[in-house]
């Protein structure tokens, strides 16, 4: 025979409760901690892009021409970009305009100092040509090239065998005209990122 103690279930002694009670406190404790483990994932994370952030704005100060634009060249406030590809004038033309920029505009000696210095006696378009009028020098921009800066190589522009309407920075650093349809390297020229 049973006696009434034996007969008891488990609801009625109270042995459900502690577990169920042990297993609530368990479950806060991992939201506690799992809240906790988020929070420092946040906090690192803000600071890392406040980093950024200080970073970027140093940036901006070293690159001026953009910092992942690392082809771009920063020169008293403007950017060049120097080709590695050649192309003849016209083609040089068009990706320098692809790149939101035009062929370089040379104003001054320092310009041109810079320009040579980069160009290393290698020969790069320019943005000037007499395309539409022999000897009517133009540049691409509407900067006057009769009073403006000039740099030939002694003797040019010669208009070889009648056939050269584009200039380019020659072996020497100073301007020669060529035919438009040689191949070269290319500079371009554009204003700093806004
Ligand atoms: O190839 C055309 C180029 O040939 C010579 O330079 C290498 C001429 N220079 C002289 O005659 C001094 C350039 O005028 C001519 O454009
Ligand atoms: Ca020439």
């Amino acid at each position: 025979m049973m006696g009434p103690e034996t007969t008891m279930t488990p609801r009625t002694t109270g042995k459900y409760w502690k577990p169920s009670f042990l297993v609530y406190m368990l479950l806060v404790l991992c939201f506690l901690l799992i809240f906790i483990f988020f929070g420092i994932l946040l906090s690192k994370d803000m600071k890392l892009s406040s980093e950024v952030r200080k970073l970027q704005e140093t940036s901006k100060d070293l690159f001026p021409c953009g910092s992942r634009s690392w082809e771009w060249e920063y020169f008293d406030g403007r950017c060049y970009y120097f080709s590695v590809e050649k192309a003849t004038w016209h083609m040089a033309r068009s990706q320098c305009q692809a790149k939101n920029s035009d062929l370089v505009v040379i104003h001054h000696d320092a310009e041109q100092n810079f320009l040579q210095y980069q160009a290393r006696n290698m020969l790069f378009w320019i943005g000037l040509h007499d395309l539409k009028e022999e000897g009517y020098w133009t540049w691409v921009d509407a900067t006057d090239y009769r009073t403006g800066f000039m740099k030939w190589n002694r003797g040019e522009p010669n208009d070889s065998q009648g056939k050269e309407d584009c200039a380019m920075i020659s072996e020497t650093g100073r301007w020669n005209d060529m035919p438009c349809t040689s191949s070269a390297m290319y500079v371009c020229e554009k204003p700093l990122p806004s």
